[in-house]
């Protein structure tokens, strides 16, 4: 069956997650409503009995492998066992099914950490393996990789159509606004408004402030992955960004202006800076007739309004 067949069967793996629920909004709005959904409690993916039970029952001709266990800097490389067992698990389970129960076409999400630390910038797909990978997500990004190589390997061996997608950093609704696990955007938005609204003077920002990041609203990822769930099938995976990037000292200040904090920025150089740089090449993605749509400064300001509208 294709994918532009809308009364296929859908399973997105993760729909309650950042990036699962943005997939979730862009189906509907495409008119897709055979969707089938199971929350992490009625269906742990990280054991196989229950995704071998839950894939023979219904049967998806589609699927959109979004589950992951996923978290910023600290979280990666505090709970690194669990990073890499627990994606492994939930990747190679969803996967195996998927093929086992005939699945049209999978779509796999990987990350831009897969690429080695000091990779050539921006990072071409072929970058892939060349050299070591950044010390604090190394477990995470392994089983990314490993997700790759199934993907490419299933497709080698058994013929299915299962494609993989790299996505850079991400932001947009259901971020997680957690100190301790969430990733740099979500962090400083809270930590500047909670400040601005308790009249604190400074604020403590991790690292040095000079890496450099990438940021994709994920309802741009989502439209993409639906643009190669349409047009794509090769077995090379694509990278999904938008191209550019900026210092993490500049992405600070902007949060900071957009959500009103006038006070002093303090750089924690006790905490790590991660990887220098990893600006994505998005030639390919380009190529095959996507770009994402949303201006950095604007998805903050969107993320910021439902932030303080949720009153997270
Ligand atoms: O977003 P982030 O946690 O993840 O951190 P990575 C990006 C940069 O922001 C680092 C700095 O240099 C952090 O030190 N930073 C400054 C902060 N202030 C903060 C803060 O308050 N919170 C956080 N979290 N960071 C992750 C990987 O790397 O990116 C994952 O660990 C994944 O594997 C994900 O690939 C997309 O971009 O460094």
């Amino acid at each position: 069956m294709e994918f532009s067949n809308t009364s296929g069967k859908i399973y997105i793996a993760g729909h309650n997650g950042m990036v699962g629920s943005a997939i979730h909004r862009a189906l509907l709005k495409k008119g897709y409503t055979n969707i089938v959904t199971r929350s992490s409690k009625e269906l742990d993916l990280r054991n196989q009995n229950e995704v071998n039970d839950f894939f023979k029952s219904e049967k998806p001709d589609f699927v959109f492998l979004a589950a992951a266990k996923v978290g910023g800097i600290l979280a990666n490389n505090t709970y690194r066992a669990e990073f890499l067992y627990d994606n492994l698990m939930i990747q190679t389970n969803v996967i195996h099914a998927s093929y086992t129960n005939k699945v049209s076409k999978l779509l796999f999400l990987g990350s831009s950490c897969i690429y080695p630390k000091m990779a050539k910038q921006p990072l071409t797909e072929e970058a892939l393996l060349t050299g070591e990978l950044e010390p604090t997500n190394e477990p995470y990004a392994i089983a990314k990789i490993a997700g790759i190589k199934m993907c490419e390997a299933y497709r080698d061996q058994y013929g299915v159509n299962f494609i993989s997608a790299m996505p850079t950093n991400l932001y947009g609704p259901n971020d997680n606004y957690d100190l301790k696990s969430s990733h740099v955007l979500p962090a400083l938005l809270r930590k500047f408004h909670e400040a601005k609204v308790s009249g604190d003077s400074e604020v403590q920002c991790w690292g040095t402030g000079s890496p450099m990041r990438e940021f994709l609203h994920v309802d741009d990822l989502a439209a993409g992955c639906l643009h190669l769930m349409l047009t794509y099938d090769q077995k090379e995976f694509v990278n999904i960004g938008t191209g550019t990037d900026v210092t993490i000292k500049d992405l600070a200040e902007t949060i900071a202006s957009i959500v009103g904090f006038n006070g002093e920025l303090v750089w924690d150089s006790t905490k790590p800076d991660g990887t220098p740089r990893k600006l994505m090449n998005v030639g390919r993605i380009h190529a095959s007739g996507w770009k994402h749509e949303i201006d950095l400064k604007e998805g903050i300001k969107q993320v910021f309004k439902e932030f303080t509208n949720n009153d997270c």
